[in-house]
């Protein structure tokens, strides 16, 4: 059975079994995140395509922000609001968007039900900010949650606690850069708090099983009461998981557009866009009960939106390290693509997305189902590990001898993951030398598959 039909099942029989989950449910004092039922569809599927899409796509600008900090975006709040009136994606196939998911070997999808403008690309009964009252008129979200449930892919709804269209959120009699971090202080703040109760309602109710909330609060996230809306969650569908970004740790970290630089632990805050706040991280191994599960979220450019002017594209080798540095300290990869506003995804994400699952045919097994690595700190390599295995991902390919120190396991094989074929090799104390071919399987990255005692 494929394993997208594995991941969706595993995440499907945990989402049927677990009603009779206690609300809230927290790691069970003491188990470490290996045990932990809830994230094993999660922390299995490693790797994820993020989809930042909406009326916004129109303009060329990133999602939302040119309304909330318009420094040099070039449209107005006004035109931006007006967007929505001729949003109109007849392109749009979401079984294009789960296969092009797939091809990149990418095994669960987060898409933006409402970012901070507050438009809802679902059909909310609560506003007509929303995909129903555009001239395509249909609801993005039901069509792509049918198209995951046909592949058996996860689907998670990212939902903005910021809503720069709800009364309840800001005095929007001002324009949106002058009050976008809301106002709790107003005595409408409930009502807004209240509107964010019925539209999770509608996304946890209407749409079958959700995988995910990814929540983004941005600042001040305990304003918005968070255990209310987990519990509301875990009411609703206990085995939903739920990210770190509406001011309650909950099931996940999520560092943006940065790696870590070592293995995130509990009790260090990686969440932000922040890179330095990883260097707090101690270069060491953590125990598995110490270990923070963790997602990086990443642009291929440098938008979340479409934007036909930002050019700078990631090469797919990049990608594909970026994917390994991230496996190798346990975390998973959320990849973002931004849709044009026809509906189709440009030709250089599909590029690189391609490249990704074409290395992923390859070396999967690496990557898939793994967690952090017993060596960490190697200037040109990383592993992964899966029960007795030890994959080493080789980036600079050596000639004749490949030399891995601080191995404490004893070696039984070692094989290239891309052949099979098996490789020689010596063990000291301080060292494992395997002598490898003169080409390196893949320019990419190559793959050592080693057995261990
Ligand atoms: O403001 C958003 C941004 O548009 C994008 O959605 C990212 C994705 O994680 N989150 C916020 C910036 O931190």
């Amino acid at each position: 059975m494929s394993a997208y039909f594995t991941g969706r099942r595993d995440f499907l029989r945990l989402a049927l079994t677990a009603s009779c989950m206690p609300l809230f449910p927290r790691f069970a004092l003491g188990s470490s995140y290996l045990e932990d039922e809830r994230t094993a569809w999660y922390r299995a599927a490693k790797f994820g395509m993020f989809i930042h899409w909406g009326p916004y796509s129109l303009a060329s600008v990133e999602a939302s922000w040119p309304i909330m900090v318009p420094k040099s975006w070039g449209i107005s709040e006004a035109d931006y609001r007006e967007l929505y009136k001729r949003f109109n994606p007849t392109k749009f196939d979401p079984d294009v968007f789960v296969d092009l998911a797939r091809t990149a070997g990418q095994r669960y999808m987060v898409f933006t039900t409402k970012h901070h403008d507050g438009f809802c690309m679902f059909d909310s009964a609560y506003t007509n900010y929303k995909i129903t009252k555009t001239p395509y008129g249909k609801d993005i979200v039901a069509q792509l949650v049918k198209a995951c449930e046909k592949r058996g892919m996860p689907l998670g709804f990212y939902y903005s606690p910021p809503d720069m269209t709800h009364p309840g959120f800001r005095d929007t009699s001002k324009l949106a850069k002058e009050n976008w971090n809301g106002e709790p202080e107003r005595p409408e703040w409930p009502l807004y708090l209240d509107y964010m109760e019925l539209q999770l309602t509608e996304l946890l109710t209407r749409y079958g099983p959700a995988a995910l909330i990814w929540f983004d609060g941005l600042h001040n996230q305990q304003k918005y009461d968070g255990v209310r809306f987990i519990n509301l969650i875990h009411k609703l569908q206990p085995a939903t998981l739920v990210n770190d970004r509406i001011g309650v740790d909950a099931d996940y970290e999520t560092p943006e557009q940065f790696i870590p630089t070592a293995i995130p632990t509990k009790g260090i805050k990686l969440t932000g866009i922040d890179p330095t706040v990883s260097q707090k991280l101690k270069p060491t191994i953590p125990s598995p009960d110490e270990f923070r599960l963790w997602e990086t979220c990443m642009t291929i450019n440098n938008t979340w939106a479409y934007n036909q002017n930002d050019r700078e594209f990631k090469s797919s080798q990049t990608l594909i390290r970026m994917l390994i540095e991230v496996a190798s300290r346990g975390g998973n990869f959320l990849l973002n693509v931004g849709p044009q506003p026809d509906g189709t995804i440009q030709p250089e994400f599909q590029e690189r997305l391609t490249s990704i699952g074409q290395w992923l045919q390859v070396n999967g097994e690496s990557i898939y189902e793994t967690t952090y690595g017993p060596v960490q700190g190697l200037p040109n390599a990383r592993t992964t590990a899966k029960g007795n295995l030890i994959f080493v991902h080789v980036f600079d390919w050596p000639t004749g001898v490949f030399e891995l120190p601080g191995l404490t396991a004893k070696v039984m094989s070692a094989r290239l993951l891309a052949n099979g074929k098996p490789l020689t090799f010596r063990q000291t104390e301080s060292k494992l030398q395997i002598d490898v071919p003169a080409q390196a399987p893949d320019p990419n990255a190559s793959v050592i598959a080693l057995k261990t005692l």
